[in-house]
């Protein structure tokens, strides 16, 4: 693969993905994102290279670790940094923070914060989209520690068995929170346990985005081709912490030194340089353009309103038609009889299911 246009547009989507997250951390710096934020610092690679191999209508969906996802698709840096901000602005009117992006426009379908969440609705998916006769390959991302949830298992079984047009990518930074994948996994290299499910498992190098993307374009064309589900993993390291609020005293100094000489950047800036795709003052110019781009995005955020209190049902499980009577009382930390609030009247859920029209209803059936 030595097409210079594929290569430096994938420098720039990592470039700016740095950028953006670079930013995003200094703004929590300055309490202007609050909650949980998990930067993807050190992993650009391989969700640049995997979204190369795709079309813009294959559906991503990745876990909290959200933010560059949908930004390599397309997805406005400002509406993304909006919702950062929590404001009225962002992808989800600032009412799902850093974990929770969505941007249907551009094919990207969550943000999920429950570990492995995602790994059902991306079977979901693809079951969809095969029933249908469309030729959409999903593509979900995970955790090296998501493979250790029940989902991943009972999932993969079924995927598998109907062939179903997906690439699973396991993005491995060795970690989940403070615990080492070595520690806790009987089998730490993850997608060797794809050959349980009868299922095809590949390894990348993650910090090398040109082996990621030839790896997942033949990938990508094999699911495409009908020949069932995939899981790919990628070897590859955050250099900052957890999350915001995590010190990473797990690991040592020296390891993330190390780590950090493998810059997926770096890498393929020199790459580049060398194969004179493109000199170093261009990629340069190259990279105060994403800065200006992750500039303008903060002025955005910063420039939004907050969402309007009367707004706070709205877009949520509750139908925006529904007033609420009383405002649902908040979980008090530290009360020792911590209960969650009632549902308020209107939620009006009822637990019966209704009969099928052609079943015949049964008295007393619930
Ligand atoms: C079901 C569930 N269990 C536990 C947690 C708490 N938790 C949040 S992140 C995390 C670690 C996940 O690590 P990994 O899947 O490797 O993803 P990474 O953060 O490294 O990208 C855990 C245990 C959770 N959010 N959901
Ligand atoms: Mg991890």
């Amino acid at each position: 693969m030595q097409d210079d246009h594929v290569l430096v547009g994938m420098y720039r989507k990592m470039v700016l993905a740095r950028r953006f997250e670079e930013k995003a951390g200094q703004a929590y710096g300055q309490k202007k994102i609050q909650g949980f934020c998990h930067l993807y610092i050190g992993q650009e690679a391989v969700v640049v290279g995997i979204n190369e191999a795709l079309r813009p209508d294959d559906p991503v969906m990745t876990a909290y670790r959200d933010h560059v996802h949908p930004l390599v698709r397309g997805a406005d840096a400002g509406m993304l940094m909006a919702e950062l901000f929590g404001k009225d602005t962002g992808y989800s009117k600032g009412k799902g923070g850093s974990m929770h992006f969505f941007d249907v426009e551009h094919a990207f379908y969550g943000g999920y914060g429950i570990v492995g969440g995602q790994i059902p609705l991306a079977a979901g998916f693809a079951f969809a989209h095969k029933y249908r006769n469309e030729d959409k390959v999903t593509v979900c991302s995970f955790g090296d520690a998501a493979a250790n949830q029940g989902a991943f298992h009972e999932t993969f079984n079924m995927a598998a068995k109907w062939k179903l047009p997906v690439l699973y990518v396991v993005e491995n930074n060795k970690y989940g929170m403070g615990t080492d994948i070595a520690r806790v996994s009987a089998e730490p290299e993850i997608h060797k346990r794809a050959s349980a499910y009868n299922m095809r498992g590949e390894a990348v190098d993650g910090m090398d985005v040109i082996k990621v993307y030839e790896k997942a374009r033949e990938l990508v064309a094999w699911i495409r081709a009908g020949n069932g589900p995939v899981l790919l993993e990628a070897f590859t390291y955050r250099f900052r912490g957890h999350s915001m609020s995590d010190a990473a005293t797990y690991r040592t100094k020296d390891e993330v030194e190390l780590e950090k000489q493998r810059d997926p950047i770096t890498k393929l800036k020199d790459f580049i340089v060398q194969k004179r795709l493109a000199t170093e003052a261009e990629l340069e110019a190259v990279d105060d353009a994403q800065k200006k781009v992750v500039e303008q995005a903060i002025a955005f955020a910063d420039a939004s309103a907050e969402p309007p209190d009367d707004d706070v049902f709205t877009h949520t499980i509750l139908s925006s038609n529904d007033e609420p009577d009383e405002k649902p009382r908040q979980r008090v930390r530290g009360a020792t009889d911590v209960r969650w609030p009632d549902p308020p009247k209107h939620f009006n859920v009822s637990w019966e299911l209704e009969p099928l029209p052609s079943s015949p209803a049964k008295k007393g059936a619930a």
